[in-house]
């Protein structure tokens, strides 16, 4: 089959080549083992190794499935699909806008290629480099345990400027959250009231059984196949935008490896929580599942099947925007030599999200997600932080709901560090705006990204075996996540500039393109 791939970016390069299906490249990936000796020498030893590449450029026709599909981030995800797929144009009180996907990275960032002959920067849109799947064209379906349409959803989030809710209302409206399930011990008790809509519940307001939870997977993949079917799809990602759970617990024999995984879910086991059985359902899809909350949904056991299955997980919590900050600034702090040594972060916010926040359990799970975010820079700099003495930053998380700013999410952070010879410094951050406009772009580029990377393959270059795909915790797409889901046994890493310059790598590797470096010869030799 001869696919009509034409490049927007050509490399004269011999180690990409196109052929009727696929771009092939050669790659020698380089790194250093370091080894640190008890007189605190380092002993570095530069090696080298071979890779071959191989991404499929067929486009396939892709279907996203959003779990908390009727809440403010399915909405204004679903809607800014339609309005830029329509071509949208609505009056805002500043003027006509036309539909856009700023705070995209897919959609709206570039990447530097190369210098012009004048020694200048030359940067391509991001979505250039690569066959991506456009977001206009997803599919888009999902469940709520709300029953409402996405039309009155998409008014009740209060997120978009009215006449861009006017304009979309009739697509809207026709979208209906396929029923799903609810186990009240996982989200907030306040969150009852929009209960109407649950497979798990005898009628609209009936009883509520968490019993039959096999019976629970089976029907959700059985929504899987029947989309897909349906809409004549080559492929699904479902992803989890519902409410914050709490934490389940880890329990040895229940959630700690696939089969007692399997097994808990047989014997209806209370600590398995519906991210979970979303998880493993899709898992036995074989279809990608991305947690954008930040419970631990990806339990032991739920890891494992993923990785039996060899199906992309990834996850946990979408970082939108004082997480994204704080990952920049604190870096920026201690890559400079400067001691943060606390951060108080405090948010109030008034839309639904805030509500189930509210309440302690499920603020815990947010709580430790927004927490973790410091700890690789803070390992990073062992001067600054003294690892015998267990030094840390003093990191305060505190969130509150206020109903009358909606989703007009008020984030403000202190940072305090110590400076040279007993000086200190104070930081403040103010930050307001629509939580879901940062998150909508964010959940957009998480799907692009897993489809893509589900079309590469790769394999050492000497061996000239199968292409084999990348491990199933996708940690590309930590970028946009605030508590990434890493290998077992790596180090977490949150610098968001760390987790961009890897992606960034990778789109430029797969074209024939070195690494980025700013060594800038042209300018600095003479
Ligand atoms: P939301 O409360 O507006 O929407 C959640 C939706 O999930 C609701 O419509 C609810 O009915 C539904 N839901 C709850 N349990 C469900 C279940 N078992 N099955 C199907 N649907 C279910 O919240 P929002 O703002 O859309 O956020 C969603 C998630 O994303 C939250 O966990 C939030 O913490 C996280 N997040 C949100 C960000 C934002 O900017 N809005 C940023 C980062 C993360
Ligand atoms: C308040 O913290 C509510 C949360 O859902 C956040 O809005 C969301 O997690 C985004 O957090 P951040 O820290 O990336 O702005």
């Amino acid at each position: 089959m001869t696919i009509e791939y034409i490049p927007k970016v050509k490399v004269s390069t011999k180690k990409a080549k196109y052929t009727n299906t696929a771009l092939i490249t050669k790659y020698a990936y380089q790194n250093s083992l370091v080894e640190k000796e008890a007189d605190g020498t380092y002993n570095v030893k530069p090696f080298t190794e071979d890779y071959e590449f191989k991404v499929d450029l067929k486009i396939p026709k892709v279907g996203v499935l959003l779990v908390g599909l009727g809440g403010n981030n399915g909405t204004t995800f679903t809607a800014a699909v339609l309005a830029n797929h329509n071509k949208v144009v609505f009056k805002t009180k500043r003027g006509p806008l036309a539909a856009n996907y700023l705070g995209s990275v897919t959609q709206s960032a570039t990447i530097k290629l190369g210098i012009d002959s004048k020694g200048n920067d030359v940067y391509a849109p991001f979505n250039s480099l690569l066959p991506l799947v456009n977001p206009n064209d997803f599919v888009v379906s999902g469940w709520d345990i709300s029953a409402t349409n996405l039309g009155e959803a998409m008014e009740r989030s209060q997120v978009l400027e009215h006449d861009l809710q006017v304009q979309l209302k009739p697509e809207m409206e026709k979208i209906q959250p396929l029923s799903s399930i609810y186990y009240p011990d996982f989200i907030a008790a306040n969150q009852n009231e929009r209960a109407d809509n649950c497979f798990n519940r005898d009628g609209a307001q009936g009883d509520i059984s968490t019993k039959n939870k096999w019976s629970h997977v089976e029907h959700i993949r059985g929504d899987i196949r029947k989309f897909k079917k349906d809409n004549d799809l080559n492929k699904v990602i479902v992803l989890w935008t519902a409410n914050t759970e709490r934490f389940s617990e880890l329990i040895d024999g229940v959630n700690d490896t696939a089969d007692n995984l399997i097994k808990a879910v047989h014997d209806d086991h209370p600590e398995v929580s519906p991210s979970t059985i979303f998880a493993v359902a899709s898992i036995l899809e074989k279809v990608p599942y991305i947690n954008a909350s930040p419970q631990n949904t990806f339990v032991p056991g739920a890891i494992e099947l993923a990785k039996k299955y060899d199906v992309f997980i990834g996850g946990d919590d979408l970082k939108t925007g004082q997480t994204k900050f704080k990952s920049v600034l604190a870096q920026f702090l201690v890559d400079a030599g400067i001691k943060p040594v606390s951060i108080a972060s405090y948010n109030h916010l008034g839309n639904n999200d805030g509500y189930n926040l509210s309440s302690p359990k499920q603020f815990r799970s947010k709580e430790i997600t927004k927490s973790s975010v410091v700890d690789d820079v803070i390992e990073s700099n062992e001067i600054l932080y003294n690892k015998k003495k267990n030094e840390k930053i003093d990191h305060c998380i505190v969130i509150k709901y206020m109903h009358a700013v909606g989703d007009d999410k008020v984030a403000m952070d202190e940072y305090y560090s110590e400076l040279m010879l007993g000086g200190h410094n104070r930081i403040s951050v103010h930050n307001v705006c629509e939580d879901s406009l940062l998150a909508a772009p964010i959940i957009l580029d998480l799907l692009v990204m897993t489809e893509f990377l589900s079309r590469v393959g790769y394999r050492k270059e000497d061996t000239q075996g199968d292409f084999e795909s990348f491990y199933p915790i996708l940690n590309f797409l930590s970028y946009w996540l605030k508590a990434p889901l890493t290998r077992e046994g790596h180090q977490v890493i949150n610098s968001l500039n760390k987790q961009r310059l890897g992606v960034d790598n990778l789109m430029r590797m797969l074209i024939g393109l070195e690494p980025l470096n700013e060594l800038r010869f042209e300018e600095r030799l003479k």
